[in-house]
């Protein structure tokens, strides 16, 4: 009997829309379970799979996993469907570098000020503060023109073949567009704008757009 796949997390995590992407890529059925990191009333029980308080978690069978980069991974080895992960030295290194480079340096200003401050709060009907939201765009610069660095010098990001690179990508850049201001400062690096119109159409991406909560 084939162990069930759930994916326990946030409906509008950036994280958690990762992890979905790579699901669909690789057409794997599941369930979710929906789990508020940012409630105070975590359940004890995602607690135990997730001691970091964060989401998401992936639970196969018996087997869970948390942090983003291991369960796209896992998604990857675990599951058929088109590989997600080259083995050729020089796209294996981008593709974990972008990763990398995403989590830590791009997705606390492209999601946490611009897109948090700019859209989510706004349309959740919390307060938000235009301080972060130009930290965070000025934050954001550096990432964006290393990203498109590596886009033009073609190893990962091609717009050919979808990688891990383009599961994580494409969730943060689809939330910092939703920003007029990030729309404006994506469209000043062009080989990241062009990679992003066509992952944009991609059936994974659109079908896993949370959209945003009703007030
Ligand atoms: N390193 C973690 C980051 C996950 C993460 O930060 N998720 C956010 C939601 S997008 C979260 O749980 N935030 C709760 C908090 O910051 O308290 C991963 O790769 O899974």
């Amino acid at each position: 009997m084939r162990k069930p796949v759930v994916l326990r997390g946030y409906q509008f995590s950036v994280y958690n829309r990762i992890a979905r992407v790579a699901l669909h890529e690789k057409g794997v059925p599941y369930e979710t379970e929906e789990v508020d990191p940012f409630a105070i009333d975590i359940p004890r029980d995602y607690l135990k799979r997730h001691p970091f308080r964060r989401v998401p978690v992936l639970s196969h069978g018996e087997f869970d996993v948390y942090e983003t980069a291991a369960i796209t991974r896992y998604v990857d080895a675990a599951f058929g469907g088109p590989d997600l992960m080259p083995t050729r030295a020089e796209v294996l290194a981008r593709v974990t570098q972008v990763v990398s480079i995403m989590d830590i340096y791009g997705y606390r200003p492209m999601v946490r000020q611009v897109f948090a401050h700019r859209v989510f709060r706004p349309a959740a009907g919390e307060q938000s503060n235009k301080t972060e939201i130009a930290a965070g765009i000025e934050a954001s610069l550096p990432v964006l023109g290393a990203l498109d660095a590596l886009v033009s010098e073609g190893h990962v990001l091609d717009g050919r073949t979808f990688t891990l690179a383009d599961c994580h990508l494409a969730p943060m850049i689809a939330y910092f567009v939703q920003a007029p201001e990030g729309a404006m400062a994506l469209s000043k690096y062009s080989a990241l704008a062009d990679w992003w119109e066509s992952a944009s159409q991609r059936p994974s991406i659109e079908a896993t757009d949370p959209g945003l909560p009703l007030g």
